[in-house]
């Protein structure tokens, strides 16, 4: 299920290709389905902001491999139950907000791997481990694949900046440039150059260190922007928003040929 995606994703990013994707706060896997029929590369499925519960996300999951995109979960916070929850029910990856120190970080790692590299809850029975169909060997092998991402989105998460990019096992810090701009004092201003400025501290930070860095982007100049100083994992926007511009934009036609022809 996972494991081909996974693959093809670590791959494109180690030859440092940038990957590609939406926020989705959708409940209808028909959209994530979507999503995958127009060749995204992922889909961030949001447990932070969005409305939808374990429940309905487990059939966005199942969308997601389907349609063959991978099907990374933002979970709410970081608890045992929101990750291992969102790992069980089949996610090749999970992306954790508000990640402030190196110590949060390696909680996000420990609730997110089995042993040793962490201490993830067992349990065989559920959908990443077929129900129990896959065998032990073949579940405790491939599970540690999944991919762990790092939200950095303010002041503090700044100041621990080294030690949260040394944590072994975060495979992308990804900045959040919203709650980033808050933490700066310019709530929304994500081109303030307050909030640039320390945004490119951290891209730099972490190539340096080769730990593959995303963002989020709501303009293609904002998108373009990113892709050029070598963030690889670029989301674009959100369900709603690219719903709602689509419609803005027709609803724009219509008047202006309802001026000519009226
Ligand atoms: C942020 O910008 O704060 C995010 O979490 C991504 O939109
Ligand atoms: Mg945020």
């Amino acid at each position: 299920m996972n494991e081909q995606l996974i693959q093809n994703f670590k791959k494109k990013l180690l030859a440092g290709k940038p990957v590609f994707g939406p926020f989705m706060k959708t409940c209808d896997p028909g959209f994530v389905e979507a999503a995958g029929y127009a060749k995204m590369d992922f889909v961030i499925l949001d447990m932070e902001h969005g409305p939808i519960n374990i429940q309905s996300m487990q059939n966005n999951i199942r969308a997601a491999q389907n349609a063959e995109i991978l099907p990374v979960i933002r979970v709410a916070d970081l608890t045992e139950e929101a990750i291992g929850k969102a790992l069980d029910i089949g996610a090749a990856a999970i992306e954790i907000p508000k990640i402030s120190t190196a110590a949060e970080a390696r909680l996000a790692v420990k609730y997110a791997k089995f042993s040793p590299a962490g201490e993830r809850g067992v349990c065989r029975f559920v959908r990443a481990a077929h129900y129990s169909a896959m065998s032990k060997e073949t579940y405790f092998r491939t599970a540690n694949d999944t991919i762990v991402i790092a939200q950095i989105e303010g002041r503090e998460a700044i100041e621990n900046l080294n030690e949260i990019l040394s944590v072994e096992g975060i495979d992308i810090v990804f900045i959040g440039p919203y709650d980033l701009s808050q933490s700066l004092g310019v709530p929304g201003q994500v081109h303030h150059p307050r909030v640039v400025t320390e945004m490119d501290k951290i891209v730099k930070a972490a190539k340096k260190r080769n730990i593959v860095v995303g963002t989020f982007t709501d303009s293609k100049a904002m998108m373009e922007k990113w892709m050029k100083s070598g963030v690889q994992y670029i989301s674009y926007s959100v369900d709603m928003g690219i719903f709602y511009d689509a419609c803005r934009k027709l609803t724009e036609q219509f008047h202006q040929f309802e001026a000519a022809i009226f």
